[in-house]
């Protein structure tokens, strides 16, 4: 078994694996150079060798224990058909959703898609560098999913006050988003993936509905993923207290609190479950001692417990790399 693995299936204490969501990306001069020479960021993802080089660059830097491969989680809208764009300084920008043509796109369809996604994800897992590490798939929460092809970009400013208004609309896409994210986990896994993390990025929108939208489908998804023998870790962003009830309804394997949650509240609140990062981003910002002092909150809290060292969210463009290189030292040494 795998660094991660071991602490989230055998809840070994002794292991403290870690990894920082976002690690292979725009923080890294080296993901900055290739990303120059390939402005269309889906066609960068689905170039097999330089997806797989991107995901290995964190790793040859800082020698973390997971390697996430570097894909988006906007891949399944892509996949389903949707027109999906990234635009500098503004981000995804999606195109209008065709009920009609979403509804005919079958298994094969999708999967000849985004196959160069798992390619990467094969040819990753037989790179040297990753013995004894873990290949970390992943796909978006079915509600982030829908937030994005219904929103068509960011919904950083809220949604819209209509985005409920086509429940005909929400209730098929969520079925069809469900079932495409089953097959492209299960794509992932048999490429090589050996623990799934679920993106729920903005869980914390909804005020209510939170059973229906959240706890139901991710339910779904997460029996799913254990079904295949893989263990699953779910990112409820911004949920605050409903933190607890998520955890008790959903039961994954792992669960990455924010930064908001603290971790004695955590420690207290979610049972049966490996908890993992919360590391606030923007502390690696910050002076050594600031990041010291960030990181040794949550590592006093989580001693003598399986817990796996990560952030409360993606690591920040302008994030120093000599920052992140000072955290993991000092993780490691402590
Ligand atoms: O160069 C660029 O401009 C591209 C920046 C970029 C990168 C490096 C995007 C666009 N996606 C990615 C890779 C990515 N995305 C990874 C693999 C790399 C790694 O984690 O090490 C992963 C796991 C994601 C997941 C992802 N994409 C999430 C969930 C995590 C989170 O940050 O909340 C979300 C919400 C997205 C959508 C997305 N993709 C890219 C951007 C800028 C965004 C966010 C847009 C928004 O604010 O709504």
């Amino acid at each position: 078994m795998t660094p991660i693995q071991k602490c989230l299936i055998n809840k070994n204490t002794k292991i403290n694996p870690v990894w920082l969501m976002r690690q292979a990306g725009r923080y890294l001069p080296e993901f900055r150079e290739i990303r120059k020479q390939n402005p269309n960021f889906i066609k960068l993802c689905l170039n097999t060798d330089l997806a797989s080089e991107i995901t290995l660059q964190p790793i040859r830097r800082f020698g973390f224990d997971g390697a996430v491969i570097f894909s988006d989680i906007l891949m399944l809208p892509y996949g389903l058909g949707q027109k999906v764009e990234f635009e500098k300084n503004f981000g995804p920008k999606l195109g209008d959703i065709d009920l009609e043509t979403i509804r005919d796109v079958d298994e094969i369809i999708f999967s000849e898609k985004v196959y160069k996604v798992y390619k990467a994800i094969e040819k990753t897992s037989k790179d040297p560098l990753m013995s004894n590490r873990d290949m970390i798939g992943f796909v978006g929460a079915p509600w982030t999913i829908l937030v994005y092809m219904i929103n068509k970009s960011s919904p950083k400013k809220g949604l819209s006050d209509d985005f409920f208004k086509d429940d005909f609309l929400i209730n098929r896409l969520l079925g069809i988003i469900e079932k495409f994210l089953k097959l492209h986990i299960k794509n992932q896994i048999e490429a090589g993936a050996q623990v799934i993390q679920i993106f729920d990025s903005w869980a914390g929108l909804l005020e209510n509905k939170i059973p229906e939208y959240i706890y139901i489908p991710t339910l779904n998804i997460v029996d799913y993923v254990k079904k295949l023998g893989v263990p699953v870790i779910c990112f409820p962003r911004g949920i605050k207290e409903n933190y607890k009830d998520f955890n008790n309804l959903v039961k994954p394997d792992g669960i990455n609190i924010d930064s908001e949650i603290d971790p004695d509240w955590a420690k207290d609140k979610l049972k049966d479950v490996v908890i993992q990062g919360g590391l606030d981003p923007r502390t690696l910002l910050k002076t050594d001692d600031e990041i010291f002092k960030g990181a040794t909150k949550y590592i006093k809290a989580f001693k003598d417990m399986p817990y796996v060292f990560n952030l409360g969210h993606g690591l920040l463009p302008e994030t120093d790399p000599a920052k992140v290189e000072k955290l993991i030292n000092f993780y490691r040494s402590s």
